[in-house]
């Protein structure tokens, strides 16, 4: 395909980018957090769906995991609904002009707009050990992945809220010093965005890369797995099955029922009052194992083809690459860079 045909398949429709590190097995959470509504978004919208492996890096990894993850990710894309003909669906680090641009902003953006972002004073904490330079610069790099697609909308969470404004202030910071050369990204609130809590810690989210393995539900769990560690989760004091803020344990146990049976919570209250937790965690661990089993029976599909995997990346980064070097091109342009004459 030439990048002209590429560009022709990519409509008037607003763009949005998001993206998912591969930096551990995905969960449930990144199945109604994320990739739900992402599915439900590429038939409106023209997407940018890739897989953040540049920025999975801001914490040490393990290359050969790495490297399958990636893969893994990919899989999970496509089980979940993500077609690679709707959308743009591609690994960040085969896009080299992420790099790139984010170089060129990272000499746009002082020290304290770094340094106040809650996110990075988190990780500090929680990686003390390695508080690398990337994980500082991490929102840039998240500036250069929305700004070279001239993104409309992003999804956003609360804690990415005060990214993307950094997006928008490098964005506004370039355009005035040269001229417009950047879209100004708008946040886009999915409707319906549950957040899933840690099985056993049901005050902390789940995530992939939490050591401690009972406290998620993977994608690619066994449907004996998800029952298991549902059975095996805390609830809280008393016996009520009724959503609560001071009961995170039976609420997160709610939500995760609402999503697999999609009933309403009035409706999961009825049905369980008078109910005892261990018939409630009987029932929610087979209504997840049924709504998980079809998605990793496909993932695993999906898994096993890697070649099929390949030349789906290999179509996702050239279209990718089509818009994104056109963006850089005018930034370099704009900057003073000396362009290479081609002979
Ligand atoms: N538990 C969750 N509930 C709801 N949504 C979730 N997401 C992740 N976990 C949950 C959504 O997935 C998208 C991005 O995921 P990410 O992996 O790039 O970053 P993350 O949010 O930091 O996810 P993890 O699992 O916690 O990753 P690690 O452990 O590597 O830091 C977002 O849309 C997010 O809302």
């Amino acid at each position: 395909m030439t990048n002209t045909e590429i560009s022709n398949t990519i409509t008037n429709k607003k763009t949005i980018l998001s993206g998912i590190q591969p930096s551990g097995k995905l969960t449930i959470g990144h199945l109604c957090g994320a990739l739900d509504s992402w599915v439900k978004l590429q038939n409106d919208y023209n997407c940018f769906y890739m897989i953040a492996d540049l920025h999975s890096i801001t914490v040490r990894q393990n290359p050969a995991s790495l490297r399958s993850q990636t893969l893994d990710t990919v899989a999970i894309y496509l089980a979940c609904g993500i077609s690679p003909e709707n959308c743009t669906l591609f690994v960040q680090s085969h896009v080299p002009e992420h790099s790139q641009l984010a170089w060129v902003l990272n000499c746009f953006t002082g020290m304290g707009e770094c340094s106040k972002m809650t996110q990075f004073k988190d990780k500090a904490k929680s990686h003390s050990d390695n508080i690398n330079v990337g994980l500082f610069a991490y929102p840039i790099l998240q500036a250069a992945d929305i700004l070279l697609y001239q993104a409309d909308l992003v999804p956003v969470g609360e804690d990415q809220k005060q990214h993307l404004e950094l997006s928008r202030n490098l964005a506004q910071r370039f355009n005035h010093y040269y001229s417009d050369t950047f879209k100004l990204p708008e946040p886009y609130i999915p409707k319906v965005g549950a957040r899933i809590m840690s099985l056993q810690d049901p005050t902390k989210k789940m995530s992939k890369s939490d050591p401690n393995e009972k406290n998620i539900i993977f994608i690619e769990d066994t449907k004996e797995q998800i029952i298991n560690k549902i059975k095996r989760c805390v609830t809280d004091s008393g016996t009520e099955i009724k959503l609560s803020p001071d009961k995170p344990g039976i609420s997160n146990l709610i939500t995760l029922y609402n999503i697999a049976t999609k009933k309403s919570f009035d409706n999961i209250e009825k049905e369980f009052y008078g109910i005892g937790y261990g018939d409630f965690k009987e029932a929610v661990g087979l209504a997840v194992a049924d709504y998980i089993d079809p998605i990793r029976t496909k993932y695993l599909e999906y898994r096993n083809n890697k070649k099929m995997l390949n030349e789906i990346l290999s179509y996702g980064a050239e279209k990718a690459h089509s818009i994104a070097m056109k963006t850089l091109r005018k930034v370099y342009k704009k900057v003073g860079f000396y362009p290479l004459e081609h002979k």
